[in-house]
């Protein structure tokens, strides 16, 4: 992520007064804050198994995969693919995927979900004016 803009976006939460930014203060968290959450709470599940705690090792990494992205995993047959992933995603060559790593794949999940997802639309129609 670009640097500058962590650290505004680092400033917008902390000068809210909250250390811990607004997940758990929000009563009526919004669909886009609970995709947020639930992303953070996944990745600390599997990354708090071993090592550190904070980043994950491949064996997480593979767990949290197999289980969080089941039917992505199970359209997927190429053996290795967990581990050209894990070479793909860790930008920094430490051999582990931290958070901002692992962003990396929901986000290009998310991007290559939402081409399907326009084609879908496109096709029944979903996208016309009413
Ligand atoms: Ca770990
Ligand atoms: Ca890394």
């Amino acid at each position: 992520m670009h640097a500058l803009l962590l650290e505004q976006l680092l400033h917008i939460l902390s000068s809210s007064g909250d250390a811990l930014p607004f997940f758990s203060t929000v009563i009526m968290p919004s669909d886009l804050e609970r995709a947020m959450e639930t992303m953070i709470t996944v990745f600390h599940r599997y990354a708090g198994n071993e090592g550190n705690t904070s980043t994950l090792s491949r064996k997480e990494l593979k767990l949290l995969m197999e289980t969080e992205l089941a039917s992505f995993m199970k359209s997927q047959r190429d053996p290795a693919a967990v581990e050209k992933i894990m070479k793909d995603l860790d930008g920094n060559g430490d051999g582990e995927v931290d958070f901002e790593e692992f962003v990396a794949l929901v986000v290009g999940l998310s991007v290559a979900c939402e081409q399907f997802y326009k084609m879908h639309m496109q096709k029944t129609g979903g996208f016309k004016k009413q």
